[in-house]
């Protein structure tokens, strides 16, 4: 006889079986496609209009703890990333698709990391599912069911999460639409190049000289830079890992007539991106490309804990710093980034009607 307490166990039995993950590839009918990250500034080769049908793109990330140094002035950082680089690669799929990233711990690790994914939808955005201690690997996969651009982070858990994430472990995944982006009025944007600059505050202790001190080990460093972190005063707050990383000989190229787009994540406190001589001409601002863009920025913001996308053509040569507009940080603390622009200067948009020269004497008679 089928008993209410034997419909309740089924019940409960139905609710596990669907609460239960299933994450056996094979059950994914679906072509898929092995993608290698590079370094940020730059971006893997990828379609920003598709016509093919979604896929399980295939990414690899393995975590590199070390000590790297992050101004001119020799100031050394127990830097922990995704893939070597600050911020961690950004990784681009289309709407639809889905992500399997491979996450490696080195054995070499000192501790277990894991990763939270903006974009993806339950166990906190992956992190339940990929904790791993030195020496293991995981691999998550998740649909990417929302367009635009999302932070990643390490997140193992209370103060190990903010301390991990203004160690270096954050980065981007950009959703494309499968048709590519447009202004929100029907019409198609393309970019000719796409730069991702993604901005840190960074927590360096000082000795009692003032000198920033210099650690042997993630785990040595951790109490003295917790101190300077809940002080919320960032000794650097830098464009991709370390003051000068995108300015002169590493300036970003472009071309007059260009289109660039540039991602900026900032996965831990605000920011104002700002080209100095240029503008956004669309600017998905809270970087959700199922938003239209705005358009004509000055100054556009980025929130702690996201990314934004702006798009802007080149129209003068020269040089142009890129900065976050709190100018303190972008001059004195490190948040600046150059455009090295080649091309032909309109005189109709700007030119100098008079060279700087003594003021003529006054006439007194
Ligand atoms: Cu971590």
């Amino acid at each position: 006889m089928f008993t209410r307490r034997a419909a309740l166990i089924s019940a409960a039995a139905t609710a596990l079986m669907l609460a239960t993950p299933t994450f056996a590839a094979s059950e994914l009918k679906l072509p898929r496609q092995k993608v290698e990250l590079v370094a940020p500034p730059f971006v893997h080769a990828h379609e920003q209009a598709t016509t093919q049908a979604p896929k399980i793109i295939e990414f690899k990330m393995t975590i590199e703890e070390k000590k790297v140094v992050i101004d001119d002035k020799g100031t050394t950082f127990q830097a922990m990333t995704f893939n070597g680089s600050m911020p961690g690669p950004l990784m681009v799929v289309h709407e639809g698709d889905y992500v399997e990233l491979t996450l490696v711990n080195p054995a070499t690790s000192t501790m277990p990391h894991n990763i939270d994914f903006h974009s993806a939808t339950g166990a906190l955005g992956g992190a339940e599912l990929t904790l791993v201690n030195p020496g293991e690997q995981v691999v998550l996969r998740w649909k990417a069911t929302r367009t635009g651009v999302f932070v990643y982070h390490c997140a193992p858990g209370g103060p190990m999460i903010p301390w991990h994430v203004v160690s270096g472990m954050n980065g981007a995944v950009m959703v494309l639409p499968r048709e590519g982006l447009n202004d929100g009025k029907g019409h198609a944007l393309k970019y000719d190049k796409v730069y991702y600059v993604g901005e840190q505050d960074m927590y360096v202790p000082r000795d009692e000289k003032g000198k920033f001190k210099s650690y042997d080990s993630p785990g040595e460093a951790f109490t003295e830079t917790e101190e300077v972190m809940k002080k919320l005063i960032p000794s650097h707050v830098v464009f991709n890992g370390k003051v000068g990383a995108l300015t002169g000989k590493n300036a970003l190229t472009a071309k007059v007539g260009e289109n660039v787009l540039i991602v900026h994540s900032q996965a831990n406190r605000d920011s104002r991106p700002h080209l100095i001589g240029g503008h956004g001409d669309y600017v998905w601002e809270t970087g959700k490309f199922s938003n239209a863009p705005e358009t004509g920025l000055e100054t556009w913001f980025i929130r702690g804990g996201s990314a934004g996308a702006a798009l802007y053509k080149f129209l003068q040569p020269g040089i142009y710093a890129y900065v976050t507009h709190n100018l303190i940080e972008a001059a004195d603390l490190g948040a600046t980034a150059h455009f090295k622009v080649e091309g032909k200067w309109n005189d109709d948009l700007m030119t100098q009607v008079k060279a700087p020269a003594e003021m003529p004497v006054p006439n007194t008679n």
